[in-house]
């Protein structure tokens, strides 16, 4: 199999998708597209180029068959493996796991777009009233899942909710949102941390510290 993703340091979208694989023990290769080129087109090219119909990157190739969005990669890995238990065996959980999926894959639009994913900085920013309504939101349905299925993630085990959410734990540290100020009792910001130390996200952003564009900036 191989993986199309876009630089490391910026591409939330790529993170998922590539812990899932990890957490799953799947084998597989990296292609690297990289993201923010001096022309608008640079990126879609290349990725285009490396076999993303959409233009887009993270896509996945499995043989001749090409996914070409995160949610869909993560949900066919966690199909072709499932020994790796990307998903609990627990309908109502897979079905609450997926929705807190499904609202950060289309939602959360003010906090992506005030808080872009940066793992090589921190930097203090002043929230819109709508980013600040969203890390409500992120804060509510941790709190809701991991009060509900007792944690250690979302819906107990380690699974693509987590994945999903990885990158907004990130969002949270670079920009030093202090969760206490949207409702956490300590259970979310735990969580959060919990997984920003979980090895295969280590091992994403050491990739992505050691990355030449980013020691170069
Ligand atoms: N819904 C898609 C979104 C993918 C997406 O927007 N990818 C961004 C990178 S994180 C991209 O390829 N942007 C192209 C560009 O920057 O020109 C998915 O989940 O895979």
């Amino acid at each position: 199999m191989e993986l199309i993703i876009g630089d490391k340091v910026w591409s939330t979208w790529s993170m998922r998708p590539w812990l899932v694989l990890k957490h799953a023990g799947a084998e597989f290769n990296e292609t690297l597209i990289r993201l923010r080129e001096q022309t608008s087109d640079a990126t879609g090219d290349a990725a285009a180029a490396a076999g993303s119909p959409s233009r887009l990157v993270p896509v996945l190739k499995d043989g001749d068959l090409i996914i070409w969005d995160s949610l869909a990669i993560c949900e066919y890995v966690a199909e072709r493996f499932p020994e790796g238990g990307l998903w609990p065996v627990d309908a109502p959980a897979r079905a609450l796991g997926r929705s807190a999926v499904a609202e950060m894959h289309s939602g959360f639009q003010a906090l992506r777009r005030e808080c872009p994913m940066e793992l090589s900085i921190r930097v203090d920013v002043d929230l819109s009233e709508e980013a600040r309504g969203d890390v409500r939101r992120v804060v509510t349905v941790w709190r809701e899942l991991l009060d509900r299925f007792g944690g250690p993630f979302l819906v107990g085990e380690w699974s693509i909710a987590d994945a999903f959410f990885t990158p907004v734990a990130t969002r949270f540290r670079t920009y030093g949102v202090d969760l206490s100020e949207y409702g956490d009792d300590g259970a979310a910001s735990a969580y959060a941390e919990r997984l920003l130390q979980a090895p295969e996200f280590l091992q994403w952003q050491s990739d992505a510290l050691s990355d030449e564009r980013v020691l170069n900036r």
